[in-house]
């Protein structure tokens, strides 16, 4: 049977050539091998799906009759899908594959697709579904899919877009590039996250499109009852992902393209960053700054001016005469030197880094032959091949001395590829891509990602038994394995402050927790009100670092008055003794792939209240965050989910589920605990490591029932942690009107550096004449009561099991 052609050329309004649509034709034949289906069709199309669990299901399409070899960067080797339980019939026009979960309807007569869960409800269902066009010039199909828009259906993901956190209504395009001072709905920007979550009739589902070639998502943009994708070349290749909870959803995805492992305990410091902080005097003002200050600090950033002509893995002779005395000093004085390195190697002869790439072969080459070649910092660079096992592997081994220096973190940047003339490579550099060689058309996606796998190795392989620390620009599903990240070159305003809660909150639930903005803004200079609204948030995302550009004047905590340092200092504090709560936050993210950061739609997807809201987020199981991003403020509107809530502030109990008015003027960031909630907190320090940690404090909220938080702690660097060495701590709590109770159960045999917990309790509806700890009674006189605060205080052995109070 002949193509289908369809002349509607309703999504692609850029490609020359157009031949039209193809269809895939009929269904002649199935074949079924365990959890791997294929059906034939009348004109060569291929449909293989295969049921990874129960809830992901992979469908891929091949036009020509084949399949070509199956590659992946994202998928992580580490990933162990549960098998899954199947049924498969076939009737007389479609066949379906049962799961325990979903339903999977696949029509005969044109191969269209449709997933149902178990009580009918269609989650997905194709509209003119797979299709594809051949694009002469380049001899790629484009591949493209649509599905209908279900009843009420919102969209989520797609990593670190600048759009409004609801995607319904917006065409995005996924191309990572260097957007310098980019703004709100500016697209593309640096990173490629082809994974969006459907939500409707509260039930919520993914999608990840694994295809690294430029593509685009329409959601409902174009038509109004169409969602569709497509890609400039490769295969139509995507994951189906079932919740039915958004946070399912994306924990699953974050388990199939990989979970990052355990930070060192100091990268969820305080970093200080700035291009650039030199000569070497200039540095160490600074970190003395932040000592005399008493303002925590963990990081101190070099940006490329460390270097000698911007020559990677060099250092500036006169800036920097003796880097490792300096790395040393400032190491004495605990602050961690990372440093920059971007992708551009310098075209100069008497270069180490250079000779040796030439000589081996390792940099990008035109179709043709010739190296690519393109302006960058240095002047004309050529580029790595990072897609190459054994250039990633000379890459890593750059990373040797510089460890050796005591560098601590590495810093990648400018791997979108960026390059001045053109913003990126010409589209027929090559690249091996692990041995399926292609062009930079399916490449580009991923280089930023295969160079911060090469700095990962390296910087991983030296600074063993400690744990390593990278950072990326750029990346594409999957890179969240390899380095943290920041949101790029954004602008000191309020909108871009606006912005950075928005794309961390997106990353988040992309897989991608570990990330955070350049606080107070890149580009241009905030006014003391906005750089210490932006820290307030800062302190509450993951990766928290001031970065500027250096010709835009001070951007220390310091460099905005005497009333602005203290509030600078207050919130860094807050996030020091917070440190536990974020490890513990971090940790649940290593190990489920739940996101750090959760939209509010995440917090409750059953009250549609929260759909469009963007600006509340929780941070981990039981806080409750929401950015003030206006000048002047003295306050704002929230809207808290629903359950009981204390205001961090005034331990007021406020009842969530509507709108409620937050007080917080410059020395508050609306924030909130949920009720039953244990709050674990460090001692202030100024560093990690400063000193040992002599006392835990549980923060104890009360609530009307039961509640369960969890504390995870380990020796904050190091591997001990995959050995056990670690605790996970788990506080059940029980109120009643008259009593509280508190359960400790710990696992795992990590042994802590503090013996008590300062136990304090928040909003009892009570007076306490009555302490019980483990069976025996506490004299009165143990027990502390504040009566302004409402909050009673005591002091308990740390491994106590039970904590009564009546
Ligand atoms: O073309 O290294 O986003 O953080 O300070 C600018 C200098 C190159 C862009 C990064 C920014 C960094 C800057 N880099």
């Amino acid at each position: 049977m002949e193509n289908i052609i369809h002349e509607g050329n309703y999504m692609i309004n850029d490609l020359t050539n157009r031949k039209g649509e193809l269809f895939p034709g009929t269904i002649l034949d199935c074949k079924h091998e365990n959890n791997n289906f294929y059906f034939y069709c009348d004109n060569n199309v291929i449909l293989h799906i295969k049921a990874l669990t129960d809830k992901i299901i992979r469908f891929r399409y091949a036009v020509d009759g084949d399949f070509p070899k199956d590659f992946s960067y994202a998928l992580s080797d580490a990933y162990q899908p549960e098998k899954p339980t199947l049924e498969f019939k076939e009737k007389t026009d479609h066949f379906r594959i049962t799961t325990n979960r979903i339903i999977i309807t696949i029509w005969k007569e044109n191969l269209s697709v449709r997933i149902l869960d178990k009580s009918g409800t269609i989650l997905i269902e194709d509209e003119r579904g797979f299709h594809w066009e051949y694009d002469q010039t380049t001899g790629n199909d484009v591949v493209k899919i649509s599905k209908k828009v279900q009843s009420g259906e919102h969209y989520y993901g797609l990593g670190d877009k600048a759009f409004n956190m609801n995607l319904r209504g917006r065409r995005v395009q996924n191309w990572g590039s260097d957007t310098y001072g980019y703004g709100k709905n500016s697209d593309p920007l640096y990173k490629n996250i082809p994974f969006y979550i459907g939500l409707h009739q509260k039930i919520a589902y993914g999608m990840f499109f694994d295809n690294s070639f430029r593509s685009y998502f329409d959601f409902a943009a174009e038509r109004s009852n169409v969602t569709s994708y497509w890609a400039q070349g490769g295969e139509m290749n995507y994951y189906f992902i079932y919740g039915p909870e958004l946070i399912e959803v994306t924990a699953q995805y974050t388990n199939l393209t990989g979970k990052p492992e355990l930070p060192p305990l100091w990268a969820l410091g305080y970093h200080q960053c700035k291009w650039s902080y030199y000569p070497e005097q200039k540095v160490k003002e600074i970190a003395a700054n932040f000592r005399e200050r008493q303002i925590p600090c963990d990081a101190i950033y070099l940006d490329i001016d460390y270097m000698e002509g911007f020559r990677c893995f060099t250092w500036s002779k006169d800036r920097f005469p003796d880097p490792k005395r300096m790395v040393q000093e400032l190491a004495q004085d605990g602050f961690k030197t990372i440093v920059i390195i971007d992708p551009g190697i310098k075209i100069d002869k008497d270069y180490w880094v250079y000779q040796e790439g030439l000589a081996n072969d390792y940099f990008c080459r035109r179709a043709d032959g010739p190296l690519m070649k393109g302006s960058v910092w240095p002047g004309l660079c050529n580029f790595p091949d990072y897609t190459r096992p054994n250039v990633r592997e000379w890459w890593a081994g750059l990373f040797k001395e510089l460890i050796a220096t005591g560098i601590k973190g590495v810093w990648n940047d400018m791997n979108e590829p960026a390059v001045f003339e053109q913003g990126t490579f010409p589209d027929d550099v090559r690249f091996d891509h692990d041995g399926h060689p292609c062009s930079h058309k399916k490449a580009h996606n991923i280089y930023g990602m295969q160079m911060a796998r090469a700095t990962y190795q390296g910087v991983k392989k030296y600074a063993y038994p400690n744990r390593p620390f990278t950072i990326t620009r750029s990346g594409y599903s999957g890179v969240q394995r390899f380095a943290a990240t920041w949101t790029g070159d954004n602008i000191a305003s309020w909108e871009h402050m606006w912005l950075a809660n928005i794309q961390c909150q997106r990353l988040s639930i992309s897989g991608y927790s570990f990330a955070g903005s350049d606080i107070g803004g890149f580009i241009e200079t905030p006014s003391g009100e906005l750089y210490i609204r932006w820290l307030a948030l800062g302190v509450f995302h993951p990766f928290c670092r001031t970065h500027s550009s250096g010709d835009h004047g001070e951007q220390e905590p310091w460099s905005f008055g005497d009333e602005n340092t203290d509030l600078a200092r207050k919130f860094i504090q807050l996030r020091y003794q917070l440190m536990p709560y974020m490890y513990t936050t971090f940790w649940q993210y290593t190990t489920f792939g739940t996101p750090m950061l959760k939209p509010l739609v995440y917090l409750d997807q059953y009250d549609s209240e929260t759909y469009l809201r963007m600006a509340e987020f929780g941070l981990g199981d039981n806080l409750l965050v929401c950015p003030i991003t206006q000048p002047e403020a003295d306050g704002r509107w929230l809207y808290l989910p629903r359950g009981n809530w204390y205001y961090y502030w005034t331990d007021e109990l406020v009842v969530g589920g509507k709108e409620v008015w937050a007080e917080a003027k410059l020395d508050r960031i609306p924030l909130y605990v949920q009720a039953g909630a244990v709050i674990p907190m460090y001692p202030i320090r100024q560093y990690v490591g400063e000193k040992a940690i002599e006392e835990l404090t549980l923060h104890v909220y009360h609530k009307n029932g039961a509640h369960q938080s969890t504390l995870f702690e380990d020796a904050g660097d190091g591997y001990g942690y995959q050995n056990g060495e670690c605790l996970v701590k788990k506080f059940a709590t029980v109120g009643t009107t008259q009593s509280l109770n508190v359960q400790q159960t710990v696992s795992g045999n990590f042994i802590p550096t503090y013996h008590t917990c300062k136990i304090v309790l928040h909003g009892l509806p009570f007076e306490v004449t009555l302490t019980i700890i483990d069976d025996q009674a506490l004299p009165l006189s143990e027990i502390i009561r504040d009566e302004t605060q409402n909050t009673y205080t005591l002091i308990v052995n740390a491994n106590f099991l039970s904590l009564t109070f009546r």
